[in-house]
């Protein structure tokens, strides 16, 4: 048997209408991956709905309201293989009422493919997908700066490069390195440099998206620290039973493992025992870091347990909080944020309310040096230590122990707010 291919989770983002899914598609049907007879029905759906250009989209976006309105909407993986790895590819949804989805799915990737329009350049998601990849740790990124084809941009290079460098500083505030990353000139309505070499831009002497992805480095798999496993749905199946599904952060899960669902809904932990675990509908011996997974467990009610609990080993659960305390950098509040400000929280899979308690101290964020202690408040740009408490049971991780876990977005009325890492915690 051939030895098994490293496994990486990439995530496909970017502003909406700027080509993620059609990207995606593209990428799938010119490496054999559709066949004709599906694309030529899927040409056919979107031409009866009136979203002719659709239908390599279509490919990703499966749900009726999806392809009647042309938008993604929920996150939609698929299986890809290259000779060197195994990826799962993961079409995120560019349109701001789905951002908590797109935050699911980054926090499930280890790389990300920012899909920028040539006519368009930096959007509002643009930015916004930049900064939560880097908040949730996607730390490899591939940029295709997409449309390249159309009217006004005519596949030239000058727009290129002047979309490349608005995006290489959009990427420099945010901490990635611009000049380590690949800037693709892309096409993916028509393929060009998806899968096959352009045609059209003969100034790019460049690699295609394909090509990129035997570059990307292999995420080092935390499978020394304890078993760490979000779960991001739970589904009842007729013969199996209940379904958890979800990704693998930190450890190894094993077929026979005592585990505990932590908090769940009593909030006291939910114990059981893993019998049986899948991928991509194989049967896996265990699951490791990275890996997407569907897994029944003796013990696990269908109520017992929901979206945002974490499976650990019943011997080292999770550890849920009454309180922690958190660095964040704010992003864009509309005025200040204070003591007593209720936001959502998205850590993990988890969504909680969560409450300032305390504004600890105001840092510079390059130096890390106090600029003030205990201020009144903190607005766009502040960098700062606070405390905050969970409304619910939740479990997050310090930053020090388990950084998979630490991580974190703020959400307030339909933007992201802050985000930041929690540095230290009380127990409940
Ligand atoms: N001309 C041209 N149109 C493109 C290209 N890529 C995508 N499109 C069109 O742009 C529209 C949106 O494409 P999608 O792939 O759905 O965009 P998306 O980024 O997945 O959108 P959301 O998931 O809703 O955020 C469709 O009409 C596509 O046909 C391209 O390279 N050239
Ligand atoms: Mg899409």
């Amino acid at each position: 048997m051939a030895a098994k291919k490293p496994h990486i989770n990439i995530v496909f983002i970017g502003h909406v209408d700027h080509g993620k899914s059609t990207s995606v598609g593209r990428l799938l049907y010119d490496s054999g991956n559709v066949d004709e007879q599906a694309m030529r029905k899927l040409k056919e759906k979107a031409e009866s709905l009136g979203k002719r250009g659709f239908e390599f989209a279509f490919i990703m976006d499966n749900l009726k309201e999806e392809q009647e309105r042309g938008v993604t909407i929920d996150l939609a993986h698929k299986r890809f293989d290259t000779p060197k790895y195994y990826f799962t590819i993961i079409d995120a949804p560019g349109h701001k009422d789905f951002i908590k989805n797109m935050i699911t799915g980054a926090s499930q990737a280890d790389v990300g493919v920012l899909v920028v329009a040539a006519n368009d350049g930096i959007n509002a998601q643009t930015r916004e997908h930049v900064f939560l990849s880097k908040t949730l740790g996607v730390n490899q990124i591939i940029i295709a700066i997409n449309k390249m084809d159309m009217p006004g941009v005519d596949f030239s290079e000058q727009r290129f490069n002047k979309v490349k460098e608005e995006v290489s500083t959009l990427l420099r505030s945010v901490g990635y390195k611009p000049d380590q990353i690949p800037f693709i000139p892309t096409a993916a309505l028509i393929g060009e440099n998806i899968v096959k070499k352009q045609t059209k831009m003969p100034w790019y002497k460049g690699k295609t998206l394909l090509e990129t992805f035997d570059d990307i480095k292999e995420p080092e798999k935390p499978v020394d620290k304890p078993l760490r496993l979000p779960i991001q749905d739970v589904y009842n199946i007729t013969g199996i039973g209940v379904v958890p599904v979800g990704r693998v952060e930190t450890g190894i899960l094993k077929i026979g493992d005592k585990v505990v669902a932590m908090p769940g809904r009593e909030g006291k932990g939910v114990p059981g025992e893993c019998k049986t675990i899948e991928m991509h509908h194989e049967q896996l011996q265990e699951a490791l870091p990275g890996d997407n997974i569907g897994f029944n467990v003796r013990g696990f009610g269908k109520k017992d347990i929901a979206r945002g609990d974490v499976v650990s080993h019943a011997d080292k659960p999770a550890t849920v909080v009454s309180e922690f305390t958190a660095q964040i950098v704010v992003l864009n509040h509309p005025s200040v944020i204070t003591v007593g400000y209720t936001p959502v929280f998205h850590i993990h899979t988890a969504q909680v309310a969560c409450q300032v308690t305390k504004i600890e101290k105001k840092l510079n964020p390059a130096t890390g040096e106090t600029l003030a202690e205990n201020p009144d408040f903190i607005k766009n740009g502040d960098t700062a230590i606070i405390h905050i408490k969970p409304i619910q049971p939740l479990v997050i991780e310090r930053q020090k122990d388990i950084p998979q876990m630490s991580r974190f977005a703020v959400r307030d009325s339909g933007t992201t707010v802050a985000a930041g890492m929690c540095i230290d915690l009380v127990k409940k």
